[in-house]
């Protein structure tokens, strides 16, 4: 039986392992920045429809700097509801990413496996506790806010009498703008949520933006306004939001 072949990196996430590889092929790795380019040994691929959530990921895949395959999935064709989508993911959502044959759903842990996978970028913060609270940070738009967006954006989804869709629409809009302030308290004065770029700025990039789309006024909200602006000054925003299926 042959040694499985593995390239890993030590606990330090610094020196290049390289298990049962030849010595020649060793020395090849060692000689290539592998670590920059890591993703070049991986096949990712991201099921994605502009406009949807997926978008923050895509949007954190290249700040890491990943040569990803977009899967364009479009929710206005249903296309998450096909038989061959669902029979890779279940849940019919997307984001979707699958990594070498593997699937990955939910955005954060998504967005997690990418900081972790490409550190060079630093998409998490290395100190524990704001690693953390940035995981906490995404949990937080995933299940705090998204929900108040998806309520405003399809009352029929969660009530079949359309005569309350008005109410449900104004009560999701107020939930999602007493969520919006928190979110400005927590960027006044900064930049980005942390000292540096992490994953919570792209995934708060969607959240704001989403809400835009669904023709709320953010504009008293000046820190989180700010965010947004710095964010579509960045290339991989400016590069997401232009890829559309031919
Ligand atoms: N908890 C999931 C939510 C995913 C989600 O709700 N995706 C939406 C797009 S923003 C979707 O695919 N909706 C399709 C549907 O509900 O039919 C995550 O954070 O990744």
């Amino acid at each position: 039986m042959t040694a499985k072949k593995v390239l890993r990196f030590d606990e330090d996430n610094k020196r290049l392992i390289c298990d049962n590889f030849s010595r020649p092929m060793q020395k090849m790795f060692e000689h290539q920045d592998v670590k920059t380019n890591w993703n070049t040994l991986m096949d990712i691929k991201l099921y994605h429809s502009p406009g949807a959530c997926s978008t923050a990921t895509y949007i954190s895949l290249l700040e890491a700097g990943v040569d990803v395959d977009i899967k364009f999935t479009l929710l206005k064709n249903s296309d998450q509801t096909s038989p061959e989508y669902a029979a890779l993911n279940p849940k019919k959502k997307v984001p979707l990413m699958v990594v070498d044959g593997k699937g990955l759903t939910e955005n954060v842990a998504i967005q997690s496996w990418i900081a972790d996978t490409f550190p060079k970028a630093g998409l998490l913060p290395s100190d524990s506790w704001d690693r953390a609270r940035a995981v906490s940070h995404m949990g937080w738009f995933g299940s705090g806010i998204h929900p108040h967006i998806t309520r405003h954006f399809k009352p029929i989804k969660f009530c079949a009498n359309t005569e309350a869709h008005d109410d449900i629409k104004a009560t999701a809009k107020a939930m999602y703008f007493e969520q919006l302030a928190l979110v400005e308290t927590e960027l006044t004065g900064k930049t980005w949520f942390f000292d540096h770029y992490t994953v919570c700025d792209s995934y708060f990039f969607w959240i704001y933006d989403r809400a835009l789309n669904e023709g709320f006024d953010l504009t008293d909200y000046k820190a989180c306004t700010a965010h947004n602006e710095r964010m579509r000054a960045r290339d991989s925003v400016q590069k997401v939001l232009a890829h559309k299926p031919d």
